[in-house]
């Protein structure tokens, strides 16, 4: 298949017919938004249990600072799983937890209620009050679900950071929240061996102030250090409590998390979460989405809870919506390449959101791996955290869907909370690459410059027009820099920092963020595009493309690639072909200068390549900080491989 590149893209897919007609929503959605939006999130809001309903929809009287179902109370926990006990549902599964070296738990909504009244008690023993900070750093073990829900419960702001990063992220983290409580395990289990984690926490927390207890799981039976007073097992202090634990009701506006971005800029920034609108969102996002069928479905959500899509569609909108989930704790190929599909297999998965990334991964080991497994029960694919390439969307499509599931791509952001542009599974007719149109309530345009909206294919910026109720609600602890980076260049409009084109049928393609935007020559050519067209040719599985400056051209288009499994290095061959793939495929300008065949690429804990990194190897400098990056080893195999730049 050869016309693979976004310019060329034109196949489309309609919703099989049998899903749309028992759909959770249908096309009237978007109708209902458009003639009230305000009146449409409402009732998205009443899909939740409040203890006093709100006075004012939203307050943007003071803009862009939002205030969501105002003078509403609720607590979140409650609405993830005590109704649901309530209501007969306490036997339901919420979580099939599945540990890499294949150890399991099933916890029903029941269990799940009982575990996160017992870490309330044990958190509010430990002085934990409403409106405190508690740092979250543990591996993909029910804990970390158990630990985030039991601080909504009483009020606390979780901060959770991915198991991955290092000792320097932690310590920034937790000083710049302010934790005074840190919740980590002994280690996990990554790649079929025990992986350390408290070393870490005991290095960060020695550098910083203001933590009094670290609440220690016991998950690898490591060693650890022990800070007589400050460490507590989680076995001792949680395990005793009592499972009753009454819930206080908060406004909607109380925070509910801190989640630190990417670090593909310097300093993190801390998107901070309130309650109500942020769980209106992501529940009913999860729900129309994903068209979750609570009764029938078996969910998966394969991504990390230090990511947002954790957060938002692993735990809280799952359990708001009363699911059953899927939850894994290990990598994909271990201790097998078939893992997950093992998995799909086990549980019978009807639903796997995933990103990207780990899709040309199993591009690159090939679709022989997925075949040798029933994948039968998967009705709905899901993608996340960057633009899917059509070619591995057809992938995605025929090897893991057989075919017929439906694929929703699904923009947005940390700062979004929630879905934003997607397609809708028993309504729209899917173009594959592009994640479509923008949510029922959300109001998306792509811009010029100057603001000015763009249509026609013409390349431009993505900006959000109107207020959503999971929008973040500032940066922690400033203001400031939370106008300026989103709301400062357009002044009413946020400002995604994503490169953007809507087509002619309204369908808008997200293009990578602006600063992935290359110019060479004076054109304006998306990574993205060019990341599209590699691995539109048989034997690329992943590319990463940066812009790295040349004398003559300003930019010159500087290509890493990851070859699938069964293709061969032809050395100066291969690299000649791949030029001039690219070269048919957009055009001669957006000819690579230079491509280099590699092993990894460096990624962070969403699977997002650190492009940042890339441009300081093409362009022979010192390597920036590489504190948020999964492996941080790759780097030196990318840099070993290196021949001399041109
Ligand atoms: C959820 C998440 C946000 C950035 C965003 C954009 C990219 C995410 C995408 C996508 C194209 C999609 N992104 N989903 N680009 N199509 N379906 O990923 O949050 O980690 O904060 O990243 O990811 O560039 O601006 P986060």
């Amino acid at each position: 298949m050869s016309e693979t590149s976004q310019a060329t893209e034109s196949r489309s897919y309609p919703p099989p017919e049998d899903l749309a007609a028992q759909a959770n929503v249908g096309p009237e959605v978007y109708e209902e938004a458009a003639r009230d939006r305000l009146a449409f999130w409402e009732s998205a809001a009443r899909r939740l249990t409040w203890e006093r309903e709100w006075d004012t929809a939203l307050d943007w009287t003071n803009p862009p600072f939002a205030k969501w179902f105002v003078g509403g109370k609720l607590n979140v926990a409650y609405n993830c799983l005590d109704r649901h006990v309530e209501a007969g549902h306490g036997d339901q599964v919420a979580y099939h937890w599945e540990g890499e070296p294949g150890d399991t738990r099933t916890l029903t909504y029941a269990d799940l209620k009982d575990e996160v009244c017992r870490a309330a008690n044990a958190l509010l023993e430990l002085g934990v009050q409403a409106g405190d900070r508690v740092a979250i750093y543990l591996p993909m073990i029910p804990e970390a679900v158990i630990s985030m829900l039991a601080c909504a419960r009483i009020g606390a702001v979780h901060m959770v950071v991915f198991g991955g990063f290092s000792a320097d992220a932690l310590a920034s983290r937790i000083t710049d929240a302010g934790a005074q409580v840190v919740i980590t395990a002994d280690g996990g289990y990554r790649r079929g061996a025990p992986s350390a984690l408290k070393p870490a926490v005991d290095d960060a927390v020695s550098r910083t102030e203001g933590v009094r207890h670290v609440l220690v799981v016991k998950r690898t039976e490591q060693d650890v250090e022990w800070s007589e007073g400050r460490d507590l097992w989680w076995h001792d202090v949680v395990t005793k409590q009592s499972a009753e634990h009454t819930c206080e009701f908060f406004d909607a506006e109380h925070p509910l998390y801190i989640m630190y971005t990417s670090g593909t800029t310097a300093k993190p920034k801390g998107i901070l979460h309130t309650s109500g609108g942020y769980l209106t969102q992501v529940a009913y996002t999860h729900w129309a989405t994903f068209d979750l069928k609570p009764d029938r479905d078996v969910y998966w959500t394969a991504a990390d809870v230090g990511w947002v899509t954790g957060h938002s569609y692993i735990v809280y909108g799952p359990l708001a919506n009363r699911a059953t989930s899927v939850m894994y704790e290990g990598t994909p190929e271990t201790p097998h390449r078939g893992r997950w599909f093992e998995l799909i297999q086990k549980y019978g998965v009807t639903i796997l959101y995933t990103a990207p990334t780990v899709i040309r991964t199993f591009m690159k080991w090939g679709e022989d791996i997925p075949a040798g497994f029933d994948l039968s029960s998967l009705r709905l694919l899901g993608s996340v955290g960057e633009p899917i390439n059509p070619e591995a969307w057809s992938w995605y499509h025929q090897h893991v869907g057989g075919g017929r599931c439906p694929i929703v791509d699904t923009w947005w952001q940390t700062e979004t909370g929630g879905h934003m542009i997607n397609p809708l599974p028993g309504v729209t007719s899917l173009v594959p690459g592009s994640a479509q149109v923008p949510f029922p309530g959300i109001s998306a345009k792509v811009v010029d410059d100057e603001g000015n909206e763009l249509s026609d294919d013409s390349t431009g910026l993505l900006v959000l027009t109107e207020p959503w109720p999971s929008m973040l609600r500032t940066i922690w602890g400033d203001d400031d820099r939370y106008v300026d980076t989103y709301w400062s260049r357009f002044g009413n409009m946020y400002f995604a920092g994503d490169g953007a084109k809507k087509d002619a049928d309204g369908n808008i393609w997200l293009l990578g963020r602006v600063d992935d935007v290359m110019n060479v020559s004076g054109h304006r050519i998306s990574t993205t595009e060019v990341e599209s067209s590699l691995v539109g040719h048989p034997t690329v599985a992943e590319a990463a493309v940066v812009g790295a400056s040349d004398p003559t051209t300003g930019q010159g288009i500087v290509a890493f690639v990851i070859l699938r499994g069964n293709a061969e290095d032809s050395g100066d061959e291969l690299v000649q072909q791949l030029k001039t793939h690219v070269a048919k495929d957009i055009g001669p300008i957006a000819k690579p200068r230079q491509i280099m065949v590699v092993q990894e690429l460096p990624k962070t804990r969403s699977g997002k390549i650190m492009r940042r990194l890339l441009r300081d190897i093409a362009e022979n400098r010192e390597l920036g900080d590489v504190t948020t990056l999964t492996d941080s080893s790759v780097m030196n195999m990318i840099k070993d491989k290196l021949p001399a730049a041109p």
